[in-house]
């Protein structure tokens, strides 16, 4: 008999959870593990997609009673028979119903086996199934949109479609190697046909590899550091942003001391902010490591607010601080907006670029800033339905493909005969292949399965 069951939901109590069973043996062992209370409702009988309600048996003893539903192969996640017993959400009952499965011949599934047997089943591409991993540890709601595109094959029929030019000029480059054109007027026009194409190409792959950028700030944000001298609003900025009193504000400088960090969402972008002590000459010894710390953390940003009080002239403080982040991925920030303007704006966009003015403690201008944030650290907006790359394995496939592309192109440049360029075309196209799953290797696929919990 083979047939795979597990727990598919988690392992906590809750009112309700669920077993799975799939194979084509799962109805014999659904058969022995639950009873349906009305005879009519013959588990033999029963259609796929419906439900019945019964007793669960284990040593042919009553232990619980639950619901088992049916779907017959192929209309099921895994394309097999799938029986999914639903039983009370106790950690204890829950196991020993999953007992009662093994027990009557099914086998415990692996890490992510019934997603694994939808792949061999031809249910869902490896890209696909690769989302459905991230849509379940999405944490967002953007990220769940762009989970369930890719869940849906957008990045499959992406890379479909690239393989299909790519074959399209392969194709037409190994007509010509077996009848070579007479004339040479006719080879030079196929060569620049083909030149055309394949710069198309390369701009395709070129655009799939910046997506994988976008994605990853998506993913993990950008780290960003709020620097400035005391009493600039930095705290204020940090409390503006996360929405509650995170920071403690007052107008005492030297306030913040250790760095407070936060994951915040500006817009739809999602920044880890780290609120720092503000830059001063002191001797106070706590602020001063705090300003060390402060340091430091400038050094491992991304991104650095570089906050300035508008309502005061720039100080010797300011002059320092300015040299310190002079040079880095820096976004001028003068706040205080709704107070009267003291600052020399125009020195600070001299030294560190354009300056986004806004008021921390009123929220005013936080449009501007986000916009900022966007254009410094390049971020495009990501159109999930078009396909993107989604994971570093997904990232290392398009970057072999796009380098075997470049060198096709270049083997046209330079005046190489068409075949070089037809094998490095060919050889993009085996990365292709490797990425959406038409020729990934066993150790491929295990790998990937590996992320997976038991149950999916
Ligand atoms: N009017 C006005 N006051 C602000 C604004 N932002 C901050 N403040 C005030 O400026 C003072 C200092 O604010 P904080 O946010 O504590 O400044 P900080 O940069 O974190 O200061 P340190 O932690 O000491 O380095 C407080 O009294 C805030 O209310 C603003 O946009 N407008
Ligand atoms: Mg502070």
């Amino acid at each position: 008999m083979d047939c795979i069951a597990a727990i598919s939901t988690p392992p906590a109590s809750g009112g309700v959870s669920m077993i799975r069973i799939s194979g084509e043996d799962a109805f014999e062992v659904a058969k022995k593990v639950f009873r349906p209370k009305f005879p009519t409702s013959d588990i033999d009988k029963m259609n796929g997609y419906t439900a019945s309600y019964g007793d669960i048996i284990k040593d042919g003893q009553k232990i619980d009673d639950g619901v088992l539903l049916i779907f017959r192969a192929p209309h099921s996640y895994t394309g097999e028979n799938v029986a999914e017993i639903t039983c009370h959400g106790g950690i204890c009952i829950t196991k020993l119903v999953l007992q009662s499965c093994l027990d009557n011949g099914a086998r415990m599934a692996g890490a992510g086996e019934f997603t694994k047997q939808a792949l061999i089943n031809g249910k869902m591409s490896l890209t696909e199934a690769e989302a459905v991993i991230d849509l379940i540890n999405a944490g967002s709601e953007q990220l769940i949109t762009c989970a369930k595109a890719q869940s849906e094959g957008a990045l499959y029929r992406r890379i479909e479609k690239l393989c299909e030019d790519i074959i399209k000029v392969t194709s037409e480059i190994a007509v010509w190697i077996d009848y070579p054109d007479e004339s040479e007027d006719e080879d030079e026009i196929s060569r620049a046909d083909w030149t055309v194409s394949v710069t198309e190409l390369k701009n395709k792959m070129d655009d799939l590899l910046s997506t994988y950028d976008s994605g990853q700030i998506m993913r993990e944000g950008i780290t960003v550091a709020i620097a400035g001298k005391p009493n600039a609003g930095k705290s204020t900025l940090m409390n503006q942003l996360t929405g509650v009193q995170k920071s403690i504000v007052t107008d005492i400088e030297g306030t913040t001391r250790d760095i407070v960090e936060e994951m915040v969402m500006l817009g739809d972008i999602m920044l880890k902010l780290s609120d720092c002590a503000g830059i001063r000459e002191t001797t106070d010894t706590v602020e001063n490591i705090g300003v060390q710390r402060m340091l430091q953390r400038l050094d491992t940003s991304q991104l650095i607010l570089a906050l300035f009080d508008s309502s005061r002239e720039l100080s010797e403080e300011d002059y320092r601080f300015i040299d310190i982040v002079k040079g880095r991925n820096v976004i001028p920030v003068i706040n205080k907006s709704d107070l009267d303007t003291a600052i020399d704006t125009a020195y600070i966009e001299e030294k560190l670029g354009k300056a986004v003015t806004l008021s921390a403690k009123m929220g005013e201008g936080l449009d501007a800033l986000e916009e900022m944030v966007r254009e410094k650290c390049n971020i495009r907006k990501l159109d999930p339905s078009a396909g993107f790359l989604a994971n570093e394995r997904q990232r290392q496939c398009a970057l072999s493909a796009a380098r075997a592309v470049d060198n096709a192109y270049n083997a046209l440049m330079m005046g190489m005969t068409a075949d070089v360029a037809g094998l490095e075309l060919e050889t993009a196209l085996s990365h292709l292949y490797e990425l959406s799953g038409k020729s990934a290797s066993e150790e491929v696929i295990a790998r990937i399965f590996e992320r997976f919990c038991v149950g999916k």
